[in-house]
């Protein structure tokens, strides 16, 4: 019954006019055609692509009441990607920018076919063909709209009106440390399905069973009639030896059954997959899927039922050597290589979730996940629509993602100010994705703490009651009027006996810039306060595990310093051409002598 209502709730938060479909699950495991390559571009700063019919599928020649435009000689853009890493001109450009392109496509009998979009930064109006699909706001998770009726036999044109303009309203607000990448950022594809198909799926141990696989999956069928019937549907996980029935119909095409089965448990040590398949008769998906525990008792957590350090590094979905978006596996592969030679089993991804490949690529390299929503810093907490808007790019991370081992936490906010509107909104936020999801852990991040006295500091956000672990973001050393070695005998509090991670800390620092320990910005400086923050944490009892601040350097449009940050947030332990700077090698053998300890 509770899954039943998690679907439910899943299926409803995700219809409301205009929006996308329903989104489908795990295109990785469908028939796809990508749509990535090359795109025509219009910069419209000035917003007369609607009045210009620039959704048009043929362009408008000699009609009077209109701005000509023609896509064929317009330059181009390269999908996945952002636009303002592919020309000078735009690197800072905020506002619509419309991309179109031509593909060729046959119908096929019995086949529906959906337009599906990994991310587009912030908000997007889709059409095919000139008639319009429907619109998406939120930069960071995937949408798609089904197309079958709208397709052509033969020529077809897509134009998505792309607009990163920030909103005070938006989720993120106006103000954030990180850059404002526009465009379609990742990849567009086109998913063919079968006319009854399977549109999400959830697989996992049943909670407090090692020996229990439990499946659910919604079939998305047109005009679904109410049917209980058990359905002849198949559930396969070959190495387990498991291929049974599995179709008790719950209510309009939710099913859900149980398998015995005693999985090895995925771990960043064993970071186990087995393949499963679930068939349908007409559908038929196989996936890769971990089975892990993530509880958490008293102030430790515990994984698979040990308790276990959170060896972490925060970092942002940029792309390593060439700064932008990062999108690819390589680009993926690169950055969470990284953590794992500096030691990490843990990676927090800030502050919006990172690309669906970077997820599954942790799960098969052995990393836990942090994911978050861009609930940051100061939003309009008054307003319903930020509740709203918070909770569907929370769900659809929560879909996209909830069948991989590695993700252990659901962060629902980083370093928001304390106030009523705000305390409630995010209840609100923690009690939705434990709702959704029950297996895993909620977290979020509040630098809300002071100093108590000289070598006494204390973190009590009011948060802390509905979470399950609290993240700290404390800057003492670089942020405040205290030095790096003030940390040393500092002695932490927390109003809430659960376990804590301190989700960021750090010092800018330029590669290649040095000086003396004291002196900012400089290597040395950045490496001294690595030395005393660790100090620091060597003596904090409710510590559960770390993230410090930051893997790599990253575009900041507020860090204009020039000559040092020259718009990057050089908290990096990498440059962003990958070059290590000495705190990277100091948190590397904390790391491996916490890890030979545990
Ligand atoms: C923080 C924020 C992070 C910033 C970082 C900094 O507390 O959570 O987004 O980038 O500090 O470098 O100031």
């Amino acid at each position: 019954m509770v899954r039943f209502l998690i679907v439910l709730t899943l299926l409803a938060a995700s219809c409301s006019a205009q929006s996308p479909a329903p989104l489908i699950a795990d295109p990785e495991t469908r028939t796809t055609i990508s749509l990535d390559g090359t795109w025509s571009s219009i910069v419209d700063p000035y917003e007369s692509g609607i009045p210009s019919r620039y959704f048009e599928k043929e362009t408008p020649k000699s009609k009077s009441d209109l701005i000509e435009f023609d896509y064929d000689h317009s330059p181009k853009l390269k999908v996945p990607g952002d636009w303002n890493t592919q020309r000078e001109s735009l690197l800072f450009y905020e506002g619509p920018v419309w991309y179109q392109r031509r593909f060729s496509y046959q119908r096929k009998p019995h086949t529906r076919t959906y337009l599906y979009f990994g991310a587009a930064n912030y908000q997007a109006r889709v059409w095919l063909n000139g008639t319009k699909l429907g619109e998406h706001i939120g930069g960071f998770t995937p949408f798609n709209f089904e197309i079958t009726d709208q397709l052509s036999d033969g020529d077809n044109s897509v134009v998505v009106e792309v607009d990163n303009t920030r909103h005070i309203d938006g989720v993120p607000s106006s103000h954030t440390d990180w850059w404002n990448y526009g465009g379609l950022t990742r990849s567009v594809k086109l998913i063919e399905v079968p006319e009854t198909f399977i549109e999400n799926y959830k697989v996992e141990l049943v909670k407090g069973h090692l020996d229990e696989i439990g499946i659910s999956f919604e079939l998305n069928k047109p005009n679904f009639n109410v049917d209980k019937s058990t359905a002849p549907y198949w559930i396969e996980i070959p190495e387990l030896i498991v291929k049974q029935p599995c179709g008790t119909s719950l209510h309009f095409g939710v099913f859900s059954c149980a398998v015995q089965a005693t999985p090895e448990l995925w771990s960043p040590e064993h970071p186990k997959l087995y393949q499963v398949t679930i068939s349908t008769g007409e559908d038929r998906i196989v996936d890769y899927i971990g089975f892990r525990t993530i509880e958490t008792r008293g102030t430790q957590i515990l994984l698979n039922g040990k308790p276990a350090f959170l060896r972490g590094i925060s970092m942002h979905e940029e792309a390593p050597f060439r700064s932008g978006r990062a999108f690819s596996e390589e680009d993926d592969r690169t950055l969470l290589g990284w953590a794992k030679e500096l030691g990490c089993n843990f990676v927090r991804l800030a502050h919006y979730p990172h690309n669906e490949d970077m997820i599954r690529v942790a799960d098969r390299m052995g990393l836990m996940i942090w994911e978050e929503v861009p609930v940051y810093w100061e939003l309009q907490w008054e307003n319903p629509a930020i509740l709203e808007n918070a909770k569907a790019q929370l769900h659809d991370a929560i879909l996209r993602d909830q069948n991989r081992a590695s993700i252990v936490f659901w962060s629902v906010s980083n370093e928001t100010p304390i106030n009523p509107a705000r305390n409630a909104t995010l209840k609100s936020l923690a009690e939705y994705a434990r709702k959704l999801d029950s297996t895993r852990l909620i977290t979020s991040a509040s630098d809300k703490w002071h100093f108590t006295g000289d070598h006494t500091a204390e973190l009590n956000d009011p948060l802390g009651e509905y979470l399950d672990v609290i993240g700290l973001n404390e800057y003492i050393g670089w942020y405040g009027n205290k030095k790096p070695e003030d940390a040393d005998d500092t002695r932490w509090t927390f109003a809430y006996q659960k376990p804590v991670i301190v989700s960021e800390f750090g010092a800018d620092a330029l590669y290649n810039l040095h000086g003396d320990a004291q002196t900012r910005f400089t290597v040395e400086y950045q490496a001294n306060l690595f030395e005393h923050q660790l100090n620091m944490l060597s003596h904090m009892t409710p510590l559960a595990g770390m993230s410090p601040w930051i893997l790599m350097d990253f575009r900041s449009p507020r860090r204009p310093l020039p000559g040092i940050q020259d718009y990057f947030n050089r908290k990096g332990l990498i440059s962003d051409r990958g070059q290590r700077k000495p705190a990277f090698y100091i948190l590397q053998k904390f790391y491996r002598e916490k890890a030979s300890t545990q």
